[in-house]
């Protein structure tokens, strides 16, 4: 929810722009961002301006994406829930990211990065209803700019180009940040998207959660170049590599590209090393293709464990606050899934009505011979 996010603090006017991150990492070098450790010890030096209460509100917001996971999981099993794509493991890079964002910023995403969605201002129930197969998820809330969820790999970084050349041609304060997975970087669309925004040096933030995998294509497979973010070299802007599962690294490296864009000095690019735990999407068996000690290797660097420790050992956490937030998180998720379940599925001839103001001849005799067979069925 908007609520659910805070305002990053500005750098003041007289501080002179040095980058802090982009040009210092060198992503040829596979010199990658990281702030937060594992075992929750924090790099002070480059640790973002953020407040114990917003850190807190962080780890909640990746809980609450976590719960939400499970329980879209568990739905989809009772026929409840369309396939559903989990987000477990990258949470940090999603919560992160989207905190560095202003309202006003434009959001085009995957079908991965629902966690954003809902911290740019997109509610649960609205997603839940379009996992539900209601088309009316994908009608956004008055105000809240973000696009539908794009379902095919790498078309939707063009729709963020135009949408930041749009802000440009307008003189507008507005930046426009797409998120995409490693496998869509082998798309030509995406190829498209880069080299346009660099040319026209458009307010555009590619941010590419690199989780390994593309359904059961490893990384090493999907591009010979050392990393995904030394691409962005090639288009004439900058690029980094940061830790994915680091809520400071992510947030810190996307509020510069973020500040960038909207002093005019065009786009970036991001590449969050992270990992998928889970299964591409409830259609899925990833046992098939990645052994369990890989999965393992990765539990250990789990974005959510990180920050609990990092709290405990500043003494903001307790067992009992974790319960009482645990509880809040899940309370919210039923709420939202009880209300999307709530709403009645649209008519099947709904499915005519979007497309086209005017049905072409086939469609018109298709929407007929749908309406005669739902008349005769009662
Ligand atoms: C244009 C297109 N080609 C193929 C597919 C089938 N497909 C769905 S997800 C996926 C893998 C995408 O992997 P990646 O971009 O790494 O994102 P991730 O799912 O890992 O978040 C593919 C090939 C598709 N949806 N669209």
């Amino acid at each position: 929810m908007a609520s659910e996010r805070f305002s990053p603090r500005r750098k003041s006017k007289t501080r002179r722009h040095t980058p802090e991150f982009f040009g210092r990492f060198d992503p040829l070098k596979e010199e990658m961002v990281c702030i937060l450790a594992p075992d929750g010890t924090c790099n002070e030096a480059l640790r973002p301006p953020l407040s114990d209460a917003q850190v807190q509100q962080m780890y909640r917001q990746m809980w609450l994406l976590r719960l939400y996971d499970r329980k879209a999981i568990a739905l989809q099993r009772q026929g409840r829930f369309g396939t559903y794509a989990p987000m477990e493991g990258q949470e940090a890079s999603l919560v992160a990211s989207a905190h560095a964002l202003a309202p006003q910023d434009w959001m085009v995403t995957s079908y991965r990065e629902t966690g954003a969605m809902w911290l740019h201002g997109v509610p649960l129930k609205q997603l839940s209803l379009y996992w539900m197969g209601n088309e009316w998820g994908s009608h956004m809330p008055e105000g809240v700019r973000v696009l539908p969820i794009s379902i095919p790999v790498g078309s939707h970084p063009l729709h963020a180009v135009g949408l930041a050349y749009a802000s440009k041609y307008r003189g507008e304060n507005s930046i426009a940040i797409t998120y995409f997975g490693d496998g869509a970087t082998s798309e030509g669309d995406v190829h498209e998207a880069m080299n346009l925004a660099g040319v026209f040096q458009v307010p555009c933030v590619f941010f590419c959660q690199n989780n390994q995998y593309a359904i059961s294509v490893p990384r090493h497979l999907q591009t010979a170049s050392r990393t995904i973010a030394q691409k962005a070299l090639a288009y004439g802007f900058p690029g980094v590599l940061v830790d994915g599962n680091d809520i400071f690294a992510v947030y810190a490296v996307t509020r510069e590209a973020v500040e960038r864009a909207r002093r005019g000095e065009g786009p970036s690019l991001i590449e969050a090393y992270t990992y998928r735990l889970g299964a591409h999407t409830t259609a899925d068996d990833p046992t098939k293709y990645r052994d369990e000690a890989e999965v393992e290797a990765w539990r250990q660097r789990d974005p959510l464990v990180r920050v609990q420790r990092y709290l405990q050992q500043r003494g903001l956490w307790s067992e009992a606050w974790e319960q009482e937030l645990l509880a809040a998180c899940a309370a919210e998720v039923e709420q939202a899934m009880a209300e999307a379940e709530a709403v009645p599925p649209p008519p099947p001839q709904d499915m005519f009505r979007y497309l086209f103001a005017e049905l072409t001849p086939p469609l018109r005799e298709q929407e007929a011979a749908l309406l005669a067979s739902l008349q005769q069925r009662g």
